[in-house]
């Protein structure tokens, strides 16, 4: 049992990417730990306190934002130089599968030679800092589920690219090189109310609440039978942390071991919201009608990948076994959440 830390014994985290999903639930996770966290927030982020801004109010003595990039050496210098972390998260990353695809470089400039910076001015200036990186079950790309740690690596986009040579040149290979204290985690997809809009879960929840309350008619999506293994952000980021505090650095999955199709996501979002849809048709010309036979969904090409990931669950029971771990939220809990959320954000935004 960890308690929180007495004012002496405080413990200084740095958060790349605080801005993001896991960034915010990390950060709240940390500083209810007694954590005095730094996070790195970028010049040019459209919406730097979306997640954060009622958390940062309430909490400036805890929780500090330090300006700074990842594409910008002496940023992170300074920052590491200000933070004096013995915790570093590095959640920052152009995160989105389908971007990546037309934009190649800057995935990989952030993703791959991002980490690359941060772990050579952490050897420099906190050698000693523990550093947390957050790594994806894209990575196992087309091996077929269930996928674990030893599951080889088939990486089938420039995302997945830039995680798998960011996972093998600075994880595994400073590990072994430098002996420094960094793992990986490979997480399997987590989502939340602040999941960003244009990942496929949040796009499901906020667009059928939007079209339950009569304020857009159809949903336009993509591969509805691709399969994933879909968590809640709020617990994974407790793995991030429990990685970190292990006697020796390991790479663990993080899964829930549940697998659904996109087609089932959006079946259960729109019953958790009253609607009840029948699927017909097949492919690109798949639609989903509700009760009343209107149609409230339909697949777009648009959205398809050139190369897609169809096939993803993990094992997590090496994290189980040796950090303790374990999802709280199910798939049902999760699509209850996210549903109910955004029917009130709707509401909201009419009001
Ligand atoms: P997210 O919501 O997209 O957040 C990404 C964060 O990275 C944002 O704070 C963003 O800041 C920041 N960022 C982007 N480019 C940056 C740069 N050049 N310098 C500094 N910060 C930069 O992603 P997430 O869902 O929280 O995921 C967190 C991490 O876990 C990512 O590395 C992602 O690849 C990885 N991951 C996520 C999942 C998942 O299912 N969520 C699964 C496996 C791995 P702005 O606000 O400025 O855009
Ligand atoms: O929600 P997605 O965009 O997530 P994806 O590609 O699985 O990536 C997420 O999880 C990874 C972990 O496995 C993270 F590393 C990564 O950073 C990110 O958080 O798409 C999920 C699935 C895909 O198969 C996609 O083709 O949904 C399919 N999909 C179908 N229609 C769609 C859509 N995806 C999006 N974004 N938008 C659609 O309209």
């Amino acid at each position: 049992m960890i308690h929180r830390m007495s004012k002496k014994n405080k413990k200084r985290a740095l958060v790349t990417g605080v801005t993001g999903q896991d960034g915010s639930y990390l950060v709240e996770f940390l500083v209810s730990k007694g954590y005095t966290v730094y996070g790195l927030v970028r010049r040019t982020s459209t919406d730097p306190l979306a997640r954060i801004e009622n958390f940062y109010r309430k909490n400036r003595e805890n929780f500090i934002l330090l300006n700074g990039d990842l594409r910008d050496s002496g940023a992170i210098e300074r920052a590491l130089t200000e933070a004096k972390p013995d915790e570093i998260y590095n959640l920052a990353a152009q995160s989105d599968v389908g971007i990546s695809f037309s934009c190649p470089e800057e995935t990989q400039e952030i993703n791959y030679h991002g980490l690359g910076r941060l772990v050579h001015a952490a050897l420099k200036i906190v050698p000693k800092a523990r550093i947390y990186q957050a790594s994806t079950s894209e990575m196992f790309g087309t091996s077929p589920s269930p996928q674990n740690e030893k599951t080889p690596f088939k990486p089938v986009s420039p995302y997945a690219e830039s995680k798998y040579w960011a996972h093998m040149d600075y994880v595994v290979g400073y590990r072994e090189k430098y002996g420094l204290f960094i793992c990986s985690g490979i997480l399997f997809n987590h989502e939340s109310p602040r999941r960003g809009k244009h990942f496929v879960t949040r796009k499901i929840t906020h667009s059928l609440a939007r079209i339950q309350l009569g304020r857009q008619k159809v949903l336009e999506l993509g591969n509805l039978g691709s399969k994933r293994d879909w968590g809640f952000a709020g617990d994974y980021v407790e793995a991030m942390w429990l990685m970190l505090q292990s006697k020796k650095p390991q790479d663990y999955v993080i899964a829930t071991g549940v697998q659904h199709t996109v087609r089932e996501f959006v079946t259960a979002v729109a019953h958790e919201l009253g609607i009840e849809i029948t699927w017909k048709g097949k492919g690109v010309n798949e639609k989903g009608y509700d009760q009343n036979g209107k149609l409230i969904v339909t697949v777009n090409p648009a959205f398809f990948r050139p190369r897609e990931v169809q096939d993803l669950r993990g094992d997590a029971g090496n994290a189980m076994k040796n950090l303790g771990w374990k999802p709280h939220v199910s798939f049902e809990g999760l699509v209850k959440m996210m549903a109910r959320a955004d029917v009130e954000l709707v509401k909201r935004q009419e009001a």
